[in-house]
């Protein structure tokens, strides 16, 4: 198999906007809390913007990273050597690296604009010359709206629905978009990724995949020469007329409908039709699927409120609900669950904190007013991390939703059991059938130990109390 699918029991997390120096210095940590890849931000040589309001502690707008100049490994993050140190250094730790390519386009404007430079100093302008990797007629010129601007046709909200190949062949949001469908273009893409496979890289996330014919991405894919693992980004809303299921025999597809199902059902605070059936419009196969709660763009979407794109995921400013959210993704078995690790944003494109505080240790320093939020390392998600790792591939057995639809418990097997309470008052009582063997767990939500212990025929030996927006979750790895 060229493209491997994870098993089910890998856990990635993005470590949005983090210096190469940071994730090098986090990976042992992540390896034995059982995380075995992380996402960063796109590595390739971006756009600089100079003007933006909070320069005093912040750095420049995340999205920086989203307009290419050259494949050249100049970034926020460091350079190529830190990169490759990093990924060397964490393999060695058990943790793969993945990679977010840009191939959809290069860095966004208008044709009016003038030569620029980009952050390694490549000289650049906009739709014409990208140092001297791509030129004016690698790029799609499309007839229709915004041509006179752009020098192509720029997506139109209706084309998701009335025309595939706009959807393909103009621009995202003033983006120059590359015409995929030359070979000399594919052949630029695929020695990219295999400069990055070269480096030690494991995966990648395709950006934009929704915007490049598939038959051009596999394509691009068919001339790399490694087993990278790749999931691509098909954002498929309900009636579009590319799917995500096209994208499957690819590699991976982001389900971004799991992301929906997960918000409609806990804001609602009803856990009936919670499951892989129940996504809205569709869904892809567990193994085709990557799944998250939140990701970078539904974070700003949701934490600054933007009437052309509502929020539509729980985030992390939702709280104690989001928490369990998180914690059910990673319980349920189907799709390969990412966890996004960030800060918080007042503005869309707010970047990530000037100066990272470390501790002693070298690692980020966490959880300060306007740093970092690091839900990664949150004993909530991390020892579901760990769970998950010891359900392993076992599938769901004795589900059982309470009259209230508020408390839903399951097990993995003999090897696992959830319950998550999401009513306005604590849980009180024995909890049946979790199937675990009998002895004295802790429960896995919680840092420190919160004991419960089980019986022979698989019932709690007392009552167990299980606050509002809380998980009771014991595993066989985890006993006293
Ligand atoms: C993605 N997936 O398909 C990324 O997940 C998303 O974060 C990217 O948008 C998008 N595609 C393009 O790669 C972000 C950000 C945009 C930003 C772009 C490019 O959400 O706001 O657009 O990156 O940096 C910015 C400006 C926008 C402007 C554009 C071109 O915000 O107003 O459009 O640059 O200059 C005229």
């Amino acid at each position: 198999n060229k493209w491997p699918t994870p098993k089910q029991d890998r856990v990635q997390v993005h470590l949005f906007e983090w210096s190469w120096a940071d994730v090098k210095a986090e990976c042992e940590w992540l390896g034995k809390a059982g995380y075995t890849g992380v996402q960063v931000s796109p590595v390739q040589e971006d756009i600089v913007v100079k003007d933006y309001p909070d320069r005093a502690t912040r750095q420049e707008p995340w999205w920086t990273r989203y307009q290419p100049v050259s494949y050249q490994l100049v970034s926020r993050s460091g350079n190529q050597s830190a990169f490759a140190d990093m990924v060397q250094h964490c393999r060695e730790h058990e943790v793969d690296i993945y990679v977010d390519v840009v191939l959809n386009h290069m860095a966004g404007g208008s044709v009016e604009d003038p030569v620029q430079h980009g952050r390694a100093g490549t000289a650049w302008q906009y739709r014409q010359d990208y140092g001297d990797l791509y030129h004016a007629t690698d790029f799609h010129h499309r007839q229709g709206t915004g041509y006179a601007e752009h020098g192509n046709c720029q997506i139109r909200d209706q084309d998701f629905q009335g025309c595939y190949d706009c959807v393909q062949q103009c621009d995202l949001g003033g983006l120059a978009d590359l015409d995929t469908s030359q070979s000399s273009v594919q052949a630029k893409a695929a020695q990219y990724l295999n400069m990055l496979a070269q480096l030690g890289v494991a995966g990648v996330r395709i950006d934009a995949a929704k915007h490049m014919n598939k038959w051009d991405l596999g394509n691009i894919l068919q001339g790399v020469n490694s087993n990278l693992y790749v999931y691509q980004e098909v954002l498929e809303g309900c009636n579009e007329l590319v799917t995500a299921e096209e994208y499957s025999g690819l590699g991976q597809v982001i389900e971004f409908r799991w992301a929906q199902l997960i918000r409609d059902r806990f804001t609602a605070r009803d856990l009936q039709f919670l499951g892989a059936e129940y996504m809205p419009c569709g869904h892809l196969l567990s193994e085709s699927a990557l799944v998250f709660v939140e990701n970078h763009d539904r974070q700003s979407n949701c934490h600054v409120p933007d009437p052309e794109a509502p929020c539509i995921s729980l985030t992390v400013k939702d709280g104690d609900i989001y928490k369990v959210a998180v914690a059910f993704t990673l319980a349920y078995p189907y799709g390969s669950p990412q966890i996004l690790s960030s800060y918080a944003y007042s503005s869309h494109g707010q970047g990530a904190p000037k100066e990272a505080v470390h501790e002693g240790n070298g690692r980020i320093s966490c959880g300060r007013e306007g740093s970092w939020y690091c839900q990664h390392r949150w004993p909530e998600i991390s020892g579901m991390v760990a769970w998950r790792k010891r359900a392993e591939e076992r599938s769901i057995s004795h589900w059982w939703l309470s009259d209230t639809n508020q408390q839903v418990q399951f097990s993995r097997g003999a090897a696992a059991m959830f319950f998550m309470n999401i009513a306005a008052n604590t849980f009180h009582g024995r909890l049946s059938d979790t199937q675990l063997p009998a002895g004295a767990y802790c429960n896995a939500y919680k840092a420190g130990c919160e004991r419960v212990e089980i019986l022979d025929d698989g019932l709690t030996a007392s009552a167990v109390a299980v606050a509002p927006d809380s998980v009771l979750a014991l595993h066989i790895g985890l006993m006293t």
